[in-house]
């Protein structure tokens, strides 16, 4: 899974980015203008793939990981600028959209004055007008192409093209729209930036992480994306979470208890990714190595082998599953028994894989 983390200048991106990756990015009270982004990939914690791993006694251990990507500001009304940091993320999962909620006199706000709102509002609007630019330069190809008496290539993806274009003019992101599977893959190779899955962290203070002023301001968040909960919201002291990334877990979990925080960052934002997103994960397992692959909740066997080889795709013969609980419990660990208690499911090409599952792909090529 690819992350992005985006948001208005100065709003603590980086100190975020250094908080989920653990790297020590430098952070600045100034905008930054220029320079490279700044990638880290991160190991998804599960506890299912320690404890296959006590069972395995792999060789490898492989657990699923995240990259986040951090890179420059978004900018009211440079759709030049933010076009150039739009195609660095297009390819991302989902957008972490940062956003100030910390108050200091130091740091300057691109908008003047510390107002989550107004700054949700206006980085939205800058989606929107990215979305609309791609969707009106997508038209003017088909039209040309038209022109040139060539047949579309698929005509399905004019008719999705005007459906986004009327939800963009009425200022709604594409997230919101009900797009069929197919009406989704027409448009796909666009990269959309406003149909991504969106999660909000109101960046705060310390000493606001559980204040009332927080707890209302998310809950207006909230109200902003509605009641289809378009986004997920949640607050976060950037800057007390990059010092816990720093610290030695001992060190860590005292500093934590302190605070009353029950999960770092870390851990929490990509749980609230994962469920977001709607990414799912499942197991393959074995002496030489054990691994946790995440793949989108409804895929079914046959996209699950392709995420493995395609070859495995390719050849698919059945899919010899057996749910983590059922393994770790029931079959004690051992696969004969688990086979011996009718525990392993065979499954076709369209068995949807659940969360959990471990299997084994049969295929021939
Ligand atoms: N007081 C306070 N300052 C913070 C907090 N989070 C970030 N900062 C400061 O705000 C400034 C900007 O933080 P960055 O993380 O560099 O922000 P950014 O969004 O990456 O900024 P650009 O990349 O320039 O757009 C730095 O001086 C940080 O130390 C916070 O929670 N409280
Ligand atoms: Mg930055």
């Amino acid at each position: 899974m690819k992350i992005a983390i985006t948001g208005l200048v100065n709003s603590g991106k980086t100190t975020v980015f250094n908080a989920l990756t653990g790297i020590g990015v430098e952070t600045t009270a100034y905008a930054t203008t220029s320079g490279e982004p700044h990638m880290g990939v991160v190991k998804v914690p599960d506890a299912r793939v320690e404890k296959l791993s006590e069972i395995y006694n792999p060789k490898k251990k492989t657990p699923s990981s995240v990259q986040y990507i951090d890179y420059l500001g978004i900018t009211k009304g440079d759709q030049k600028q933010n076009r150039k940091v739009f195609e660095l993320v297009k390819d991302s999962d989902a957008l972490v959209h940062v956003v100030r909620g910390f108050a200091d006199e130091a740091v300057v706000h691109p908008l003047e004055r510390v107002d989550p709102l107004n700054d949700i509002n206006t980085f939205e609007t800058e989606l929107i007008l990215g979305d609309m630019e791609l969707v009106e330069r997508r038209m003017k190809g088909i039209e040309q192409n038209r022109k040139k008496g060539n047949k579309p290539t698929n005509p399905e993806e004019e008719k999705v093209l005007k459906k986004c274009n009327e939800a963009l003019e009425a200022e709604k992101p594409l997230r919101l729209l009900e797009l069929t599977e197919d009406e989704q893959k027409a448009v796909r190779h666009l990269q959309f930036m406003s149909i991504k899955p969106m999660i909000v962290v109101l960046n705060v203070a310390e000493n606001d992480l559980a204040s009332d002023k927080t707890a209302s301001i998310i809950k207006e968040i909230e109200g902003l994306y509605g009641e289809g909960a378009s986004a997920t919201v949640l607050a976060m002291s950037g800057k007390v979470e990059m010092e816990i990334a720093e610290m030695d877990a001992e060190d860590r979990d005292m500093f934590l208890e302190d605070l009353g925080i029950t999960e770092p960052a870390l851990d929490r934002l990509i749980r609230i990714c994962y469920e977001h997103v709607g990414l799912i994960s499942f197991f393959t397992v074995g002496e030489d190595e054990v691994k946790a692959w995440a793949i989108i909740k409804g895929s079914d066997a046959l996209t699950a082998a392709g995420k493995i080889h395609s070859d495995i795709q390719r050849g698919f013969i059945r899919a010899e599953c057996i749910g983590y609980e059922d393994f770790v419990g029931e079959a004690e660990g051992k696969m004969a028994t688990a086979k011996d208690k009718g525990l392993m499911r065979l499954e076709g090409k369209t068995h949807k894989v659940k969360d959990g599952d471990i299997i084994n792909f049969r295929f021939n090529v």
